[in-house]
């Protein structure tokens, strides 16, 4: 098992426990939750992650439906923090901004941060990112790597 599926499984088993449901949640377990919790309208709040949830409208989030839930609520929120790297990324690089990324600027970026070796820099960063190759790196080609690293 990956250890995003672990993440997910952990997360079905404490928001069960949240809701002091057993195998599955009902409208009231969530109700009186939202109640507990202090929220000023606890059925609407219910009826919001109902709606979100209940994929087969029976009033009740299985294990599979809170599962669903979550995993899509993690997939948007990882495809958020890529995209704001992404720009970071280029706020960063992208000089003329033109979109693209040219070695000659990836060189001026290390050149101003004092890096000893710039073009040495800038070519180990082309060598993961620029997969095709022309010495521009694009948003595509970003999207592919984990840039967390550079
Ligand atoms: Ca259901
Ligand atoms: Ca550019
Ligand atoms: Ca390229």
């Amino acid at each position: 098992m990956s250890s995003f599926a672990d993440q997910i499984e952990k997360d079905v088993q404490s928001m069960l426990k949240k809701y002091n449901a057993k195998d599955c949640i009902t409208k009231d377990e969530a109700i009186s939750y939202f109640k507990n919790s202090g929220s000023k309208f606890p059925e609407r709040n219910a009826s919001y992650l109902f709606k979100a949830m209940d994929l087969d409208h029976d009033g009740k989030l299985t294990l599979d439906e809170i599962r669903a839930g979550l995993i899509k609520e993690y997939s948007e929120k990882l495809e958020d923090t890529i995209e704001l790297d992404i720009d970071a990324f280029f706020l960063k690089h992208d000089i003329n901004k033109d979109q693209k990324i040219h070695k000659k600027e990836m060189i001026q970026y290390f050149e101003d941060l004092g890096t000893q070796f710039p073009s040495q820099a800038a070519e180990a960063i082309f060598k993961d990112i620029d997969t095709d190759k022309d010495n521009v790196i694009t948003p595509n080609e970003l999207e592919k790597v984990n840039i967390l690293q550079y």
